[in-house]
This record gives C-alpha cells, structure tokens and sequence, in this order.
C-alpha cells in the first residue's frame, strides 16, 4: 500500500494560524501566569503546532467570577435582546463559516463536508435559539380560589460550566451558548484540550457579536485549562449547572460531585449506538444509511453505528454489501474534497481500537474487512474502518470503543433483537430499518428501543437541532438542543397571585 499523500505541518500551521486572525483572534486564550501550556497537536500529520498558555485553577476561579458579575446584569436584559446577540453570532459564524471549519479540519481531522456541517449546526442553533428568545413561556393555571391567579416564569438560572469534548469542538458548546444565552445565563467554557483553537476562534466571534450588539463583557468566559485546574467548575456554588459532553468515566467523576451541591447537570457521555436491520428492509438505503453512521467522522461520534444487529436470514447479503462499499472509502487527507475517512484523533484512539479488535477476535470474532493503519510516514493514525462479525454481544461489544468498528450480530425474532439492543449500558441512539409498520412502531414503542434517540430507516448519527438530543443510562439522562431542552438552563418560579380583597386559604383551610 502507498504512503498517504498528506499535507505539511507547515502549511497547516498557517492556515491554522490565518483562520484564527480572521476570526479576530488576536491572544490565544486565556492567559495564565503560571507558565503552564497546552500544546496544540493535529491529527492529519501528528506533529505539534504550537504551545499556548493554560488557565490554573486560579484563573478558573477568576472566570467564574466575572461570569457571575456579568449574569447579574444580563438576567435583567429582555430575552428578545438577548436574542439578538445570538442572531448576530449566528451571522458572524456564516460569515466565518470556512474559517471555522478549516480549524476543526486541522485539530480534529473532520472531512471538509462534516466540517462545514458542524459550522451549520452552530448556525441552525443560533437560529433556533432566537425563535425562542421570544418563546420561553410558561403556563398559566386555573386555581382553585375565587379572584386568584396560578402562572409559571421561567427566570435565568445563572453561571453554566460547559465542558466540551474533541468531537465536536464547536457545534455542542454553540447548543450550549445559544440556549444558555437566551434564556440570560453566562457561561464559562472549558473545551477539550484537543480542540482549544476552534474554542478560540468560537469565542472570539461570540465576543465580537457582543461587542457589534452592545451587550456586556464576560457572557462566554473561555477557559484553557486541564480538568484537574478546571475542576473548580465543577464544586463551584456559584455554577448551578454543569454541562458536560464526554466519556461515561468524566460523567461518574463529575456528577456526584455537583449533586453533592445540589447543582444540576446536563450530561451527555458515551453511546454505544445500534442499528437494527429487518428483512423487510430497503438494502440500498440501509447500506448507504450504515456506512454514514459507522464511518462517519471516523468513528469518533457519540452517536455513532457500533452495533448492526441483522436479521440471520440478511445477514450474508448486508455482510457482503458493505463489504463492498468499505473496500472503496477514501482514507486520507480530511482536506482533499473526496475523502470520506479522515484520522483518528491520536495514538491512544488507535491504542484502544487495536485493543478491541483483538478482543473481538479473541471472542470469536470474524474481521470481515478493515483495521489496518495506512502507512503515512508521520505519527498521524489513519485506519481502515473494519466490520466484525461477532458470535455474541460479549463484553467489548458491550463497550464504546471511539472508533470505526462496527460489529454485526444477528437475531431470529425481533423480540431477540430488541432485547440484544437494549442490553449494553448506554442508551444515546438507535435506528431500525423496516418497511414493515408494525416492526417500525414496536421499535418506537415503551418496550422497544430504550434510547433517547430512535429512528426509523435512517442512520444513528446526524441528528438535526430541532428534537432534544441526548440519552438514557449510562449516557447520563440529559437532553439539549431543539424541543424544549432550553427548561434545563432556567429556573421555574410558581406564581400565585390573589386580586380579592378576600384571602381564601387552599385545601379548604379554615384559619379564623
Ligand atoms: C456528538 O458526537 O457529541 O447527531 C454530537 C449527531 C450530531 C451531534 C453529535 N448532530 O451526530
């Protein structure tokens, strides 16, 4: 096999460097003085890039600060005008919209096209977040007492710790920010180490629609730091809720300890996302659907297709189909326009995907197609997605593995597959594919899929912002985005207000 062709950590670092100025970047984060760095690494070529200052706890502390001086007077600024902040965020992320996905080609490794999506998902976030702006509403009831009013208001809640992973270094802190600032909250972001100039970049066109709107300092404070440094988000009393994307290990660290606190969380840990294949099923659309969910970013999606559970009968004929459409994926460069697999975020991603393999095969498994490394001649990780047909839903298919492995499994009734489905700890997104109404609504039913996410003849992944997105069990039970996911960033007042002159006491109380 031939060397990758891939582009220089040269070229890279100054297309880098050029996205980041005209995003109006102009200190890269914020500055610590204790002398501690992060450095910047990208994963088409392995090699650094640059070094840029960290925040210590300290400096954590002194964000969450101006965060909570700036929320004192932003909770009493209008929704709607608030609402115009994020609507010119959302023009200036457009305006951006190369800019941004150049950075999170060059840090994360997505492929031009997914790169731009998730620019558009800022966007149509933005978009979504405005409408609400002028829709937090709250119900009115009627009360039980003669000349009383029962009514609900949803008010600010306060400072929100938004902790972000690689992935999607910019689309799921844009669902945070936008939701968050509507609805008159500040927010202190810590993004993963991994991805701190798309966190850069993203703030500094957040601080610029501020400024162009005339909104205060300090709505998005950014914050470079460790998880060890930034742990003070997390204990804080003055974050009353914590937002985190990332591992099932970071949730069960983290959630006990704002609980401890009575803050809240909004969680959204692994996925171990599976795709139910019926024999009624349209093959085309299913193969294509399955390639896009298990492929897809390179595996590296918490909704990404883990699990194909086939009905035995389709088995060989979904086996060999997507054998096929796996044999032409384009591996490579992410920035050359026909590639479909970019790399792997780094070495212990490969690592741990090694691990897996080896472990299915232990367990009986049957390597269909895939899992090589292609030779670059750098410390980049490209690998070949890989199928592995599996005797049984052992412990490591049970597992998120953060990597193009997809594991076919097969059922007899759809009891079984439903039940095979269901079985692993995490419960993000799930799919089957049927032309049969009556499969299609069991799947959708209480005793059906268990996830928050269920879908019919499409793939797991690429969820518009509409719907609430998140998941149950070990995915941690929180939901953003679209719906009315924006509840969880306020806080309800119940209202009664009596307009007699007679102060009639509820339950019938007799108090004379
Ligand atoms: C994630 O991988 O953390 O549904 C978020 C999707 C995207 C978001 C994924 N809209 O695949």
């Amino acid at each position: 096999v031939d060397p990758l062709v891939l582009p220089g950590t040269d070229e890279l670092r100054e297309r880098a460097l050029a996205a980041l100025r005209r995003c109006g970047v102009t200190t890269a984060g914020h500055t610590g003085d204790t002398g501690d760095t992060i450095t910047v690494r990208t994963p088409i070529t392995g090699a650094d890039l640059f070094d840029i200052p960290a925040a210590d706890t300290r400096d954590v502390a002194a964000a969450i600060d101006a965060a909570h001086e700036a929320f004192g007077r932003w909770r009493m600024v209008p929704a709607p005008a608030r609402g115009a902040l994020v609507k010119r965020f959302g023009e200036l992320v457009g305006r951006h919209r190369a800019d941004l996905a150049d950075l999170i080609g060059i840090e994360v490794g997505k492929i031009r096209s997914e790169a731009l999506g998730e620019v558009q998902e800022m966007i149509d976030i933005c978009d979504l977040a405005v409408g609400l702006s002028r829709q937090l509403t709250g119900r009115t009831m009627p009360s039980e007492r003669p000349g009383h009013r029962l009514m609900e208001t949803w008010h600010p809640l306060g400072v929100v710790g938004v902790i972000s992973a690689f992935n999607f270094p910019a689309a799921v802190w844009s669902w945070n920010v936008a939701l968050a600032t509507v609805c008159g909250n500040t927010m202190v972001w810590k993004p993963s180490p991994r991805a701190v100039l798309t966190a850069t970049a993203c703030t500094a066109l957040f601080d610029r629609a501020a400024a162009d709107v005339g909104a205060p300092a300090n709505l998005n404070v950014l914050v470079i730091a460790s998880a060890a440094d930034a742990a003070v988000l997390v204990d804080s009393p003055r974050v009353p809720l914590v937002s985190a994307t990332g591992s099932q290990a970071m949730g069960e660290r983290i959630a006990p300890r704002v609980a401890a606190r009575f803050g809240r969380v909004i969680l959204e840990l692994g996925g171990n996302n599976a795709a139910v294949v019926t024999p009624s099923a349209d093959l085309d659309l299913t193969t294509r659907a399955v390639v896009f969910a298990a492929v897809g970013t390179a595996g590296q999606r918490c909704t990404t297709l883990r699990r194909l559970i086939v009905h035995e009968s389709i088995a060989d004929e979904v086996a060999a189909r997507l054998r096929a459409a796996y044999a032409r994926l384009p591996i490579g460069d992410p920035f050359t326009e026909s590639t479909l697999v970019g790399p792997l975020i780094d070495g212990q991603a490969h690592q741990s995907m090694a691990r897996a393999l080896r472990q299915a095969v232990a367990d009986g498994g049957t390597i269909l197609t895939g899992g090589d490394r292609r030779p670059t001649g750098t410390s980049a990780f490209y690998v070949e997605p890989v199928l592995v047909r599996m005797p049984a839903q052992t412990a490591i298919v049970r597992a998120e593995t953060f990597a193009p492995i997809l594991y076919l499994l097969t059922y007899r009734t759809l009891d079984e597959a439903i039940a095979l489905h269901n079985d692993v700890p995490q419960g993000l997104s799930s799919s089957i594919f049927t032309t049969d109404q009556r499969e299609a609504e069991r799947f959708l039913a209480a005793d059906g899929s268990d996830c928050g996410l269920v879908n019919v003849n499409i793939g797991t992944s690429g969820a518009e912002i509409g719907g609430a997105f998140g998941g149950e069990k070990a995915t941690g039970g929180g939901r953003e985005a679209g719906s009315d996911a924006w509840r969880a960033y306020m806080r309800r007042a119940t209202n009664t207000i009596n307009y007699s002159g007679a102060l009639p006491l509820a339950q019938h109380i007799d108090f004379a």
